[in-house]
């Protein structure tokens, strides 16, 4: 054993001189047994080869974004249908609806993010987030996916990638709520790939003695890691063909959308992206476009202003598009990816990463000292034989969740929950208190369970009563 790992660590350190990283064993003879077979495990886990492009490509060097030749708008499926593509949204939503009832749909969530901006210990799935009753995010897209396996007399399983830093959390938040209801065969949990982190000049951190300093691999992983974790082998032997792709963070989701996943296979699309209208020319998301021929988002910090601020003959702005991170992706278009080896381009981030000096010490540095690598799922989509575009209704699916305070924040998030209960009530014929902005004066929360849109709550509306000011109102 002992000689064993002695050959373990000679081959690491001869493997880590030739890249000039042998300072990542610095300690190997300070730390006891266990915890060189965890650091030992850490150096053999990384791919150097691989590492020492990246570090010379992303980290001591900048990418420079170069201009694609032929950059224009796409095009794009309108939240309301014209007269020609009425018919063609009618047959859409009928073949979503069967594709969903024959039980080839699967929700799949990224949920490996750190949640850092919200300032929130633990999943950011746990976090409370509707107005009345302060159901977690993870319980939403529960009863979301509940209230569509009844509605379509079908099992909808959910993947969930998490991150090897919130996993255990995640896996006992399902547990600790009797998986909100849902089978546990029919909810799987894995964990992202991980990336080393590096100083400013390319050397891998350490956030121990014993272990690399490392953080996810960005939503991109969950294109490999949906492959290495046998989750499309699962998906596969249960007939799923459709994966309905979003982030955690947003509660306004609909967790599947037979219309746009109808609109989807009709155009035997590969990755196909839902996309509002962006609040204004700059705004930070990304930017819908097609680049050399490709479908393509655009990272807001990468378009030129004059892209940004172009506008067409109709007076809109050329890319007025912006990715709001739901895709519905064929399970085929990942498997084949990953069949035959791909990669996603890599894009860097600035951080403040806490690490261990070479005298042993920990740091926490309070400037920004490394750099984290990470991919963007939106980066598969060039690699799609087929992708469509979806514009849906900001107000009606969008309230994300992200920031402690302000904007896309609880308290906005729970804003815009309420604004839409109001507005399918007000559908449903129930008129709503409102102040003097014109915002509806009470809350209300109506679970998925209750009703999945305003047509739903229309046929219950014997079960509705009359709304007053300063109402405190569940329906579920
Ligand atoms: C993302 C998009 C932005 C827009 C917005 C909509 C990018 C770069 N930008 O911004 O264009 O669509 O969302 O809300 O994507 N995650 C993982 N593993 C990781 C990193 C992230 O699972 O390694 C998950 C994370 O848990 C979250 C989602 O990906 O569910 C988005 O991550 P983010 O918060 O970093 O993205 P954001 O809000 O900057």
């Amino acid at each position: 054993m002992a000689q064993t790992n002695k050959s373990r660590i000679e081959a690491a350190i001869k493997r880590l001189r030739k890249y000039n990283q042998e300072h990542v064993l610095q300690f190997i003879d300070e730390i006891s047994p266990e915890q060189k077979l965890l650091l030992l495990a850490d150096v053999e886990a990384l791919d150097m080869d691989m590492i020492q492009e990246l570090i010379d490509q992303y980290v001591v060097n900048e990418p420079v974004m170069e201009l694609p030749h032929e950059i224009v708008p796409p095009e794009v499926y309108p939240a309301i249908p014209t007269s020609e593509l009425k018919d063609r949204y009618c047959k859409a939503r009928e073949l979503g609806e069967r594709l969903i009832a024959e039980h080839k749909v699967a929700a799949f969530t990224v949920a490996g993010g750190m949640g850092t901006r919200l300032n929130f210990n633990g999943p950011k799935g746990n976090v409370p987030a509707t107005p009345v009753r302060s159901k977690t995010l993870f319980q939403v897209f529960a009863e979301g996916i509940l209230a569509n396996q009844r509605r379509y007399n079908s099992i909808i399983p959910w993947y969930i990638m998490t991150s090897p830093a919130n996993h255990d959390d995640t896996v006992a938040a399902f547990k600790n709520n009797g998986y909100f209801g849902l089978d546990p065969d029919n909810v799987k949990l894995f964990p992202q790939g991980m990336m080393p982190c590096f100083s400013m000049d390319g050397k891998i951190l350490l956030a121990e003695k014993y272990e690399i300093a490392k953080s996810p691999d960005g939503h991109g992983g969950s294109l490999r890691a949906l492959y290495n974790s046998g989750s499309l082998e699962d998906m596969a032997r249960r007939g799923v063909e459709y994966i309905s792709y979003f982030q955690i963070d947003n509660p306004l989701v609909y967790v599947v959308d037979p219309l746009f996943i109808g609109l989807h296979a009709l155009d035997n699309a590969e990755m196909s992206s839902k996309a509002v209208i962006k609040c204004d020319p700059l705004e930070k998301v990304g930017n819908f476009a097609i680049v050399d021929g490709r479908m393509t988002v655009i990272e807001y910090s990468d378009l030129p202003d004059e892209l940004a601020y172009k506008k067409l003959d109709n007076g809109r702005l050329a890319f007025e598009f912006g990715s709001i991170a739901i895709h519905v992706i064929s399970r085929d278009f990942v498997n084949r990816i990953n069949s035959r080896g791909f990669s996603l381009p890599w894009h860097r981030a600035i951080k403040k990463v806490p690490y261990i000096d070479s005298s042993g010490n920990l740091v926490k540095p309070e400037k920004t000292n490394a750099i984290k690598l990470e991919t963007f799922v939106f980066d598969g989509l060039p690699l799609a034989e087929g992708s469509i575009v979806f514009e849906i209704d900001r107000d009606e699916q969008f309230g994300p969740i992200k920031n402690a305070q302000g904007v896309d924040s609880i308290e906005s998030s729970q804003r815009l929950q309420i604004a839409r209960a109001a507005r399918w009530l007000q559908e449903a014929g129930v008129a709503i208190p409102r102040n003097q902005a014109g915002e509806p004066d009470l809350m209300i929360e109506i679970s998925p369970c209750f009703a999945l849109d305003p047509h739903e709550l229309t046929h219950k509306k014997s079960q509705l009563r009359p709304l007053k000011s300063g109402d405190i109102v569940y329906l579920g």
